[in-house]
């Protein structure tokens, strides 16, 4: 192997190996799905869908595209009289591309969470091409509990009439009541699209609702909670699905990288395992032991805890931007992101809060007790009290939970 290459590796492995990672959008696949993602699927060419592609060749990869959408509806519990699923986009942000590509019209008003409270760039932000295309009519929470005003979201939407109406995001700890997103988007007019990217491996571990039974398309990636590789699916109900599907190939993508389609139809797999439903349920009870333990240290936790795999911790509360908490944590070997909380003061480049997520280290191994110890490196760290002796204790409890090879 390339020696530059591998001598990064190896120092990548390190870095892993003796940090703590909570950033919540990041998780460990296993080595099946590597090799997965290493195998012979990744380099044909495989442009178009089952039974119909542009290239010969392609028998084996049809099978194994249907093989990752049946394992994807019998994850999901969804019937194939119902829903369409597409495993072809490359990440997130092209699924959600195809989907608003697929569906509104230019220049149509789409209803989502902004991104300042939690929401994501791909949901008609400005700064992305969906807001660029879309007119992005924001929701957020409400200021008192943090938590989505769902009276709030029926008032804006009946005035806006967007044509859809987009749940989920990247900094949200609580569950989403899909019963009443459906119930507004009936009312105003609006087709209800879920983007469940953060929380699928919970809704596949069945510890966090499912948006199934209420949307009209569902988007997730599949490297998050779902412990899969970087990719993403598109499931949608059977009268959005050619629209889709012709977004995906040829509207916004070419071929496909199967590689990465044997990949999730490894991760679907695990993620129906007895196994898997476990973790799902360690990966709340780890996030809820670490928010309620930095509370009683006197964090303030946005929205007062989380129901999820992540939460928001306002740290500028303690007069601490996120900037420079990230900052510090990650030069103490805890390894986060910065985030804006809802109604922030500050800017995106230095934020009031940090967003703690605990998939990865659950993964490796982790409990509700070294999710204590955790929160007590965060508070010395941050207050910076015994900083070199905290240092270590980071780095040796992180070897102690080292990542499956
Ligand atoms: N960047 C991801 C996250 O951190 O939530 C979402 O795309």
């Amino acid at each position: 192997m390339d020696k530059e290459v591998r001598k990064l590796i190896r120092e990548e492995t390190q870095r892993r190996d003796d940090s703590i990672n909570l950033i919540a959008s990041e998780n460990y696949a296993s080595k099946d799905v590597r090799e997965a993602l290493g195998s012979v699927f990744l380099d044909k060419y495989a442009e178009g869908y089952p039974a119909e592609r542009y290239y010969a060749g392609n028998g084996v990869i049809d099978a194994l595209e249907k093989l990752a959408i049946q394992r994807a509806r019998k994850l999901f519990s969804v019937s194939s009289g119902e829903w369409d699923v597409n495993v072809q986009p490359y990440s997130g942000s092209p699924a959600n591309l195809a989907v608003l590509h697929a569906l509104i019209p230019r220049g149509e008003k789409i209803m989502a969470m902004s991104l300042a409270m939690g929401g994501h760039l791909t949901h008609g932000h400005k700064a992305s091409v969906t807001g660029k295309i879309w007119e992005q009519v924001p929701y957020g929470v409400d200021r008192l509990r943090e938590e989505i005003d769902y009276g709030e979201l029926l008032h804006i939407a009946l005035v806006a009439r967007p044509k859809c109406i987009i749940a989920g995001g990247s900094a949200y700890a609580r569950k989403i009541d899909f019963k009443r997103m459906r119930t507004i988007a009936d009312e105003a007019g609006s087709i209800l699209f879920v983007d469940m990217s953060h929380f699928a491996g919970l809704v596949a571990g069945k510890m966090y609702p499912s948006p199934f039974p209420y949307a009209d398309v569902v988007t997730t990636t599949t490297h998050k909670t779902l412990r899969g590789p970087r990719a993403a699916m598109i499931f949608s109900k059977k009268n959005y699905s050619p629209a889709i599907n012709k977004a995906v190939f040829p509207g916004i993508q070419g071929g496909p990288h199967m590689n990465q389609v044997a990949a999730i139809a490894v991760a679907l797999h695990e993620a129906g395992t007895p196994a898997f439903r476990k973790y799902a349920s360690r990966v709340i009870e780890n996030a809820k032991a670490l928010a309620n333990e930095l509370e009683r240290l006197g964090w303030r936790i946005v929205s007062n805890g989380t129901d999820t795999h992540l939460f928001l911790v306002d740290v500028a509360h303690r007069g601490i931007s996120g900037g420079v908490a990230s900052r510090e944590l990650e030069k103490a070997g805890i390894i986060l992101n910065k985030n804006m909380i809802p109604f922030d003061a500050r800017t995106p480049g230095d934020p009031s809060g940090i967003r703690i997520g605990t998939p990865a280290m659950t993964t490796r191994g982790m409990g509700m007790r070294e999710m204590r110890y955790i929160a007590g490196y965060i508070h010395a760290i941050l207050l910076k009290k015994n900083v070199a002796e905290t240092k270590k204790m980071i780095k040796i409890l992180a070897k102690k939970f080292p990542i499956a090879r």
